[in-house]
């Protein structure tokens, strides 16, 4: 690749060159029979493809955004060293990355600027909430989309062609975890928060119909919001109902003191949530008041067996590259940029409308996160989840669940 950069600067200065020479021809006129400079040839187009990658790089949850964006980087990076064809020639991927800070208003700002940009796709968002509304600009701009982690049903039942993920919905982890929740946990008053974010409100929704078709009783339904640090008032009142498990639908940055709150109140119940509090962050952000197996949560995916290997060596290089461990979806965005690329060179073109029905044919694409493949609406097929809980501050990986 060094090379050919070379070697198309090298071009570049010889044709500057050469178009001097011709304007100083053009300040002293030859004579009409002196033999006139062929034009220099135009030096050729370079072949980039941007793609654009969104995620929350600022605000509560940038360490999950800057966790996607790495897993996008080093994708994009890998593809280019390996040589990426398509239409005849190398081309060079180019990431184009964009901050919605979990910002639903941000978020579609920043994706009509992609859309402008004339990006060939578009993974993210990472939030369901900046996901829902960007995916209209997205499906308006003929652009394919792949989240990596927004759970939320709706965004891919919108009718929207370009509008794919790579990991389970909030349905399938909500109902498990409910599930969970009363028949292995053995939990019969399960009190239910929220922050009534798309991703929170939706996710708690699911466990508690989960919880109640499992025959638990939810004896407390409160809600917060994604911003806030005081839960005193919420935890106070659900103390006072004696719940076994409380259940948060949210992210790690309120998840953590949360739990810190819970212990001051001497608030003792199990506590679990979606794959926004599965982190690996979660124990820094809950410091001592993560107890062992106090905590069980999940992520919308999950390897098994033979495939571990293969997720494992990414982490690994992963923080080698960024000196810091994978905090929840790298992974999935890594795949989720080779996925679409693979799309791009079986429809030997970038041009959305020419590999937008190609990506929608994906099946059993070797992810690092399992094969990959998309159903009618866009969803993975036969998604996973990994059920989780801490022990001595590190995650542990309990289950697979299909
Ligand atoms: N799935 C949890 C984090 C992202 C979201 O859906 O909002």
């Amino acid at each position: 690749m060094q090379f050919k950069v070379k070697s198309a600067l090298t071009l570049i200065a010889g044709a500057v060159l050469l178009v001097a020479c011709g304007k100083k021809e053009e300040a002293a006129p030859a004579p009409a029979s002196a033999p006139v400079a062929a034009p220099a040839p135009a030096a050729p187009a370079a072949s980039v493809i941007k793609i654009g990658h969104v995620g929350p790089v600022s605000g509560a949850s940038a360490h999950l955004g800057k966790d996607n964006e790495y897993g996008a980087r080093l994708a994009i990076e890998e593809l280019n060293a390996t040589g990426v064809m398509i239409g005849g020639k190398k081309v060079t991927l180019e990431l184009v990355t964009e901050d919605d800070a979990g910002d639903p208003k941000q978020g579609t700002a920043v994706a009509q600027k992609l859309v402008d940009a004339k990006v060939a796709g578009v993974i993210g968002h990472l939030n369901s909430g900046t996901t829902i509304p960007a995916s209209k600009l997205y499906s308006d701009a003929g652009i394919p989309q792949i989240s990596p982690s927004a759970t939320n049903p709706k965004y891919t039942r919108q009718g929207f062609k370009t509008a794919f993920r790579v990991v389970a919905d909030d349905v399938h982890l909500g109902s498990n975890l409910g599930k969970y929740a009363v028949t292995t946990l053995k939990g019969k008053s399960i009190a239910v928060i929220d922050d009534r974010t798309a991703y929170g409100q939706g996710v708690a929704e699911e466990f508690t119909k989960a919880v109640e078709g499992a025959g638990g009783k939810v004896i407390a339904k409160e809600f917060t919001n994604d911003k806030a640090t005081d839960f005193s008032s919420i935890l106070t009142s659900i103390k006072g109902k004696k719940p076994d498990v409380v259940f948060f639908g949210g992210m790690d940055t309120v998840a953590g003191p949360m739990l810190k709150q819970m212990k001051s109140l001497g608030l003792n119940a199990k506590f679990m949530g979606g794959d926004g509090i599965c982190t690996s962050e979660l124990p820094k952000l809950a410091g001592d008041a993560l107890a062992d197996d106090q905590v069980y949560c999940a992520e919308a995916g999950g390897v098994e067996g033979q495939q571990k290997a293969g997720m494992d060596a990414f982490k690994a290089k992963f923080k080698t590259k960024f000196g810091d461990d994978v905090k929840l979806y790298a992974p999935y965005v890594y795949d989720a940029v080779n996925v679409m690329v693979a799309a791009m060179v079986k429809a030997d073109s970038a041009d959305p409308a020419k590999y937008l029905p190609v990506l929608a044919q994906t099946a059993n694409h070797p992810g690092v996160t399992g094969p990959i493949g998309f159903d009618e609406k866009g969803d993975i097929k036969g998604g996973a989840l990994t059920l989780r809980t801490y022990r001595a501050g590190k995650a542990v990986d309990l289950a697979v669940i299909r």
